[in-house]
């Protein structure tokens, strides 16, 4: 993994809020369910890019268009695909970046993210907003975990042997962070699903 503390400065956090809104006017935010027993995240999510990450009764999976209206993804910010190319070196762009946003009492449990075809590629993360208890543990459920707190600015990439490891949010500390105008956090996760045709 690579974490990068404040990458962006204050003024590239508001510019980048004042994007996410307009993509989540575009693509409003929706609440995903978990597969087979349609318990709905605490956390509500949005996407931008060709592909979108979603979650219903039928699982996890990537899809074009929007699982509410319909309607395709709105695209990538070129500030985002310029972030990606500056920190991930990637030669492929991210297709899919998944926009979750969380009130102050949202988690996100354990998981892997390995939905992709492409685990070469790395995630990328950027958080905005309160700080968040951000935990990272190992290829196994039960392996040991560390915990950072990631603020607003922040990047974390998940690359190389910590691709497919284990991590969670288990705490959002509101207040922590004036950037929104309400207290919560957004992550944007940017990743790259399919592989090079
Ligand atoms: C979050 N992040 O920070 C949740 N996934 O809200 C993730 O689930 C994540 O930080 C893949 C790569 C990096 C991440
Ligand atoms: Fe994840």
């Amino acid at each position: 993994m690579q974490y990068l503390p404040v990458y962006l400065d204050d003024a590239a956090q508001k510019v980048l809020v004042g994007e996410i809104r307009a993509l989540v006017a575009r693509a409003p935010l929706f609440t995903p369910t978990m597969p087979r027993w349609g318990r709905p995240f605490s956390v509500r999510m949005s996407n931008c890019g060709p592909l979108g990450w979603v979650s219903d009764k039928s699982g996890y999976r990537y899809q074009p268009t929007h699982p509410v209206t319909g309607e395709p993804w709105p695209p990538i910010p070129q500030s985002l695909l310029d972030l990606w190319d500056q920190t991930t070196g990637y030669a492929l762009p991210p297709e899919a970046c998944l926009i979750n946003h969380y009130s102050p009492d949202a988690r996100m449990g354990l998981h892997v993210d390995n939905d992709e075809e492409d685990f070469d590629a790395p995630i990328l993360s950027v958080s905005l907003g309160d700080d968040a208890r951000f935990r990272l543990g190992g290829r196994e459920r039960k392996d040991p975990t560390r915990s950072y707190t990631l603020r607003s600015g922040d990047l974390f990439i998940l690359d190389g042997e910590d691709r497919l490891a284990y991590h969670g949010i288990d705490k959002i500390y509101p207040g922590t962070s004036l950037l929104l105008k309400e207290p919560g956090r957004i992550n944007l996760t940017m990743r790259r699903v399919t592989r090079a045709q």
